[in-house]
């Protein structure tokens, strides 16, 4: 299975990095697009096109031609508002306009555990709980998430919104065995997300096979999502860090410090 032209976003990002390299067996061209610059040049199959997801313009410029869409750009920590307004709201409204006026059928939102990050973690939750978004950050992917349904049940785009846990190397703390989601179960979410049909705009949690998740994913399941890894070969490493206190966010919610950012000097 292959897209014609298939457009990723956030692409010099942590993730776009390695998406680069491992999508591309599933598409013909892969546009690699941010606002900072790649640190490779373009190959093969390459298109690279710079682009400021705040610009509408121009965002419908580098979305023209493409097939699917794989959208990862944005800040991706919590900020001020006006910043997350620019790049991830304005953002991700901007992407599905385009793929409107465009054609473009499939989209693939990098959606954040931070969109329910207020919840326990005694609390487990499935995919269709209430949103409790736990900052500026969490409240730009709720509004995707809810731009995504839009646009499915106005336009027929079709949209997998994937709640990314904590997907790096390796979980770099305790609340990470929880959440962590290794590159490769990442890969086989969005292969499936990109190609499984009629999946209308659907909601799921990305993790890995980890022993204490918090989050019911039958929702991947029904995509075909079976997730190979786990953080629990990493727990030796993990718990040779200090306990953390029992009033420590990183301790109570899912979201974890992300509860407990800002003001930001206002
Ligand atoms: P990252 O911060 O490394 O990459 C995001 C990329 O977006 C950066 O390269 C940045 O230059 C670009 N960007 C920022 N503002 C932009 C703008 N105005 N126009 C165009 N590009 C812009 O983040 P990472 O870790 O690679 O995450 C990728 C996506 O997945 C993000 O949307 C993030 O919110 C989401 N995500 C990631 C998680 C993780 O554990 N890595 C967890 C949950 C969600
Ligand atoms: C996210 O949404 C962030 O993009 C990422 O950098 C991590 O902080 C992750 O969530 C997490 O919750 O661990």
């Amino acid at each position: 299975l292959q897209v014609g032209r298939l457009l990723l976003t956030g692409a010099a990002g942590g993730l776009g990095k390695v998406l680069r390299e491992r999508l591309r067996p599933y598409a013909g061209v892969l546009r690699l697009s941010d606002i900072a610059s790649l640190s490779a040049a373009e190959g093969p199959h390459e298109e690279v096109v710079a682009c400021d997801l705040s610009d509408k313009q121009a965002v419908d410029a580098l979305v023209a031609g493409c097939d699917a869409i794989v959208h990862l750009g944005g800040v991706s920590v919590e900020r001020p508002f006006e910043e997350i307004l620019e790049a991830n709201i304005k953002g991700v409204f901007h992407i599905y306009e385009a793929a409107r006026r465009h054609g473009v059928k499939r989209v693939v939102f990098a959606s954040s555990n931070h969109v329910i990050g207020f919840y326990k973690q005694d609390e487990h939750l499935d995919a269709h709980v209430q949103r409790r978004p736990d900052g500026y950050y969490g409240l730009s992917k709720s509004f995707g998430e809810d731009v995504a349904q839009f646009y499915f049940d106005r336009w027929g785009i079709e949209t997998v919104s994937i709640r990314i846990g904590s997907s790096f190397p390796e979980p770099l703390n305790r609340r990470m065995m929880s959440t962590w989601l290794s590159y490769r179960d990442l890969t086989t979410l969005i292969e499936k997300s990109l190609f499984t049909p009629g999946v209308g705009h659907t909601v799921v949690y990305g993790v890995s096979a980890n022993r204490d998740v918090w989050w019911d994913n039958s929702g991947a399941a029904v995509l075909g999502y079976a997730p190979q890894d786990t953080s629990e070969v990493f727990r030796d490493k993990v718990e040779q860090q200090p306990p953390v206190a029992s009033t420590d966010p990183n301790a109570i919610y899912q979201g974890g410090a992300f509860t407990a950012q800002g003001p930001f000097g206002d």
